[in-house]
C-alpha cells in the first residue's frame, strides 16, 4: 500500500469566531483527505490570540518561528478582541509578523458569485463575478515607520510612511500578471491613487507599465481606488485579476465579497510563492466579536481557505472537490447561515460541506 501525502499543518484559531470556524475547516480537510489520497497532521497552537496576550503580555512566544516555521502550511482563523487588546497591537503582533517573517508577499483573495447566494447587486448571476484580488502583503501603507511628536499637546504631529521597494512591488506585480496570463480573460487591473498620493503611487504605476511589457498577451488597465470601488459595485463583471497595494487590496477584498453576498464566504492565501516559508490560509473576515460565541458564524470563508491551502499543497483534485461542495451547499437555503438569510449553525453548514465532498 502506498503512503498518502502527509501534510503537517500548524492550526491557529486565534480569537472570536476564529475558534468556531476553524474546526469546520478541519472537518472538511479530514473529509477531503478520506476521499482523496492524502493525510494531515494538525498541530494546534493557542498563540496569536488576545487570550494569549492577556496571559503572557505578548501575542506570541519568542520562539514562534521555530514552533511553526517547519510546517507545510498554517491554517489560521481570525485575530482581534478590541475589548482587551488594541487592534493595532493584536494585528501587528500576529498576522503581520507571519506575513513579514515568512515573506508571504502575495495575499490572494478570490471573489466569486456562488450559485444560490443572494447578492445585493440586482440581476447578477454566477459567472458574472469571478475574479482575484492580488494584494501586496509585506510593505506599502502597512509600515511601522513614523511617529508622534509633541504628544498630548495641541501641537501634536503624527506621521506614518508608506514603503514601496522595487523588489517588493515588482514581485507581487509579476505574480499578478502571471495569474492573469493563465486565466481565460487575461485581463489585469491595477488599483492606484497617483493623482493624490504623488510619490509612491506614480511609482507603483510606473512599475505596472514596465511589468506589462513582459506580458504582451495580458490586457491591462488602471483606476484610481475611489472610482474602482464604484466599479466593483456597478460593473463587477469587468474584473479578472485586480492587483493592489497592501491597504487598497485589504479594502477591495472586503468590498468584492460583500458584492457577492457576504464577506463570510471569502478566503485568503498569504503566500510565499517560492515556498521558502510556510504560507498561511485564513478567511478574509476578522474575529467578529458581535457574533462570537453564538455559533452562527459562516464557516465558508474558512472552508474555502482550506481549499486554497489544498491547492497550494499540490492537492488540486481535493481543492476542486471542496469548492464544488461549497457551491452545492450554498445553493441549498437550509444550510445557509444568518449572514445569508438562513438559520443554519456554523457546524450544520460545515458538516453539510464535509458530507458533500465527493470525487
Ligand atoms: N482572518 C483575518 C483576520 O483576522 N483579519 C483581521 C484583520 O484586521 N486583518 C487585516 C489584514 O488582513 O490586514
Amino acid at each position: 500500500m502506498t503512503r498518502p501525502n502527509l501534510h503537517r499543518i500548524a492550526v491557529i484559531p486565534g480569537d472570536g469566531i476564529g475558534k468556531e470556524v476553524v474546526p469546520e475547516g478541519l472537518r472538511v480537510l479530514e473529509a477531503a483527505a478520506a476521499t482523496f489520497d492524502c493525510a494531515f497532521h494538525f498541530d494546534h497552537f493557542d498563540f496569536a490570540s488576545c487570550d494569549y496576550y492577556q496571559q503572557h503580555g505578548e501575542m506570541m512566544p519568542g520562539d514562534w518561528k521555530a514552533l511553526i516555521g517547519g510546517h507545510d502550511a498554517i491554517f489560521f482563523g481570525a485575530v482581534g478582541w478590541p475589548e482587551t487588546v488594541p487592534d493595532h497591537v493584536s494585528l501587528w503582533g500576529s498576522l503581520i509578523q507571519f506575513r513579514r517573517e515568512f515573506d508571504q508577499y502575495v495575499n490572494l483573495r478570490p471573489v466569486r458569485l456562488m450559485p444560490g447566494v443572494p447578492t445585493p447587486l440586482a440581476g447578477r448571476v454566477p459567472g458574472d463575478i469571478d475574479f482575484y484580488v492580488v494584494r501586496e502583503n509585506t510593505e506599502g501603507e502597512y509600515s511601522s515607520i513614523g511617529g508622534r511628536i509633541f504628544p498630548d499637546t495641541e501641537r501634536e504631529v503624527v506621521i506614518q510612511e508608506t514603503v514601496m521597494t522595487r523588489v517588493g512591488v515588482d514581485r507581487v506585480l509579476r505574480y499578478a500578471f502571471e495569474l492573469a496570463q493563465r486565466r481565460e480573460k487575461k485581463h489585469l487591473t491595477s488599483a492606484t491613487k497617483s493623482n493624490g498620493i504623488s510619490i509612491t503611487m506614480p511609482y507603483w504605476d510606473e512599475r505596472v507599465a514596465a511589468m506589462a511589457a513582459d506580458y504582451p498577451d495580458v490586457c491591462w488597465d488602471k483606476y484610481h481606488i475611489d472610482i474602482l470601488t464604484a466599479h466593483f459595485v456597478q460593473h463587477p463583471d469587468w474584473f479578472d485579476v485586480v492587483v493592489a497595494s497592501n491597504l487598497f487590496g485589504d479594502i477591495l477584498s472586503d468590498l468584492g465579497p460583500a458584492c457577492t453576498g457576504t464577506i463570510g464566504i471569502a478566503p485568503a492565501g498569504n503566500i510565499n510563492p517560492e515556498r521558502r516559508f510556510p504560507s498561511l490560509f485564513e478567511p478574509v473576515h476578522g474575529s467578529a466579536p458581535d457574533i462570537a460565541g453564538q455559533h452562527i458564524a459562516n464557516p465558508v470563508g474558512q472552508i474555502w481557505a482550506a481549499a486554497l491551502m489544498l491547492d497550494h499543497l499540490g492537492e488540486g483534485r481535493a481543492a476542486a472537490a471542496v469548492v464544488r461542495a461549497i457551491e452545492d451547499v450554498l445553493a441549498r437555503p437550509e444550510y445557509r447561515t444568518r449572514d445569508l438569510g438562513g438559520e443554519a449553525s456554523t457546524a450544520e453548514c460545515g458538516k453539510a460541506i464535509a458530507d458533500a465532498i465527493c470525487v
